[in-house]
């Protein structure tokens, strides 16, 4: 697939500092050494509705990542799934009477502008469920012959057993996953299963739903947690830096995508720190398409509301914080966004050269963004109670919220 457009990052003088971000799998903050090519898994979208702030919302987190280390002049590669076949896309679709493939081509086209519009830097390999079953159905077949999975009715399961790390992603008691797989996705009351918690790997073609050939898996088509494997397994290899997704995908699917390839490789972790960003709720639950709760990107944009003022709302709260959004929120944001445009627009103003090390400080301490705002904020108000005399003060800090921020002013 392919992915949006990038829009540029202006280079910053010197460097910036290396980050120090919050693993799920140590519940403490790791101090990533990447060396010179950052490698990051972000989990995508499933296309069956419309962008949401809640999806903004984590994937800013990971373009914060992305933004860090490219100011200490490293290069990212980054890659993101879509989920382009699964069961509640195939549910909208049905439900809505369309076909599912048209559906899934939709969205996904309105969540590339949507992040185009909010400058969210792109992947390298933007990377569809579909187009990767031809690299699923081995590593099925590898698994089921290294007795790590099973067949029940057709179906083949993978066996949470075969694994020796197994938990320690999300590091949670059997009863709290029962009820977490229950509620996303999984099937712990299906009657056969070795352990309630096995999650499907390839599920045989079922009447009436899209299947594919499966080799000597038969027909059928991917489970969730082995997609997101094979694609960051083929793309970046064992061991890269972060995988990302909001708090909802620690258990089952980070948990899962790391035991699958612990039996694959032998090795633990998949990814070198399991980064999660809070929920947004709107009316005091979490936003979801399922509930149907939603404030969609492309709503505000087509009401005018400027993607600048969007990115400012998102990056006003701590990725890992649970939080509401309201109209308060937006307000606040486009206030911020004229305060900054108008302390940016003259020729000269206070030095610039302490926000920046402090923005830095700020994104590399795990991705503080509400710092980094109020380290903006204050050279806004001097700039407008005092002024100042540095020429070019301004353009650096524009460039510096542009680079850091991803906000064009
Ligand atoms: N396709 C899978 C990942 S492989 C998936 O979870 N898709 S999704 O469309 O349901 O979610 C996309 C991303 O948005 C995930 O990282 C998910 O954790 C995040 N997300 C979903 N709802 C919210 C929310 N209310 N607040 C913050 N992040 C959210
Ligand atoms: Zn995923």
């Amino acid at each position: 697939m392919h992915a949006w457009p990038a829009s540029e990052v202006p280079a910053l003088p010197d460097k910036g500092r290396d980050l120090r971000i919050h693993d799920t799998a140590t519940d403490g903050l790791v101090t990533l050494d990447p060396g010179p090519v950052a490698r990051i898994y972000v989990c995508g979208i499933t296309p069956y509705d419309a962008t949401h702030i809640g999806h903004a919302a984590t994937y800013n987190a990971f373009d914060l990542v992305q933004r860090v280390w490219l100011d200490t002049k490293r290069q990212v590669h980054y890659v993101q799934n879509v989920t382009d076949v699964d069961d509640p896309l195939l549910e909208r679709a049905a439900r809505d009477d369309i076909d599912w493939v048209a559906l899934a081509e939709k969205e996904t086209a309105l969540f590339r502008e949507d992040m185009t519009a909010l400058r969210m830097l792109p992947p390298q390999h933007y990377i569809g469920a579909v187009e990767a079953i031809p690299g699923i159905v081995p590593l099925v077949e590898r698994l089921r012959d290294a007795g790590a999975a099973y067949e029940l009715e057709g179906d083949i399961y993978f066996s949470v057993e075969s694994d020796p790390n197994f938990g320690k992603v999300s590091r949670l008691d059997a009863a709290a996953m029962r009820l977490l797989s229950a509620e996303r996705g999984g099937d712990p009351d299906r009657p056969g299963k070795k352990n309630p918690l096995d999650p499907m790997l390839w599920m045989a073609a079922r009447e009436g739903e899209p299947s594919w050939d499966g080799g000597s898996l038969g027909r059928g088509r991917p489970g969730w947690h082995i997609e997101c494997v094979a694609i960051a397994l083929d793309h970046l290899g064992m061991g890269f830096d972060i995988q990302g997704g909001g708090s909802d995908l620690a258990f089952p699917h980070h948990e899962m995508g790391a035991s699958h390839a612990q039996v694959l490789t032998g090795e633990f972790p998949m990814a070198k720190a399991y980064v999660h960003a809070g929920m947004v709720a709107l009316h005091g639950e979490k936003m979801s398409k399922s509930k149907g709760n939603l404030v969609f990107v492309s709503t505000l944009r087509r009401e005018g509301v400027d993607p600048a003022a969007i990115r400012l709302a998102l990056l006003a709260h701590h990725y890992r914080a649970d939080w509401e959004w309201t109209d308060q929120v937006l307000q606040d944001a486009l206030a911020r966004l004229d305060r900054w445009r108008a302390a940016v627009s003259r020729p000269d103003g206070p030095p610039a050269e302490t926000l920046v090390a402090q923005m830095r400080e700020a994104l590399a301490n795990d991705l503080d963004a509400p710092a980094a705002l109020a380290a903006v904020d204050r050279w806004a108000a001097l700039q407008q109670e005092r002024g100042g005399t540095d020429e070019g003060a301004p353009g650096v800090v524009s460039r510096a919220v542009d680079a850091l921020l991803g906000v064009a002013l």
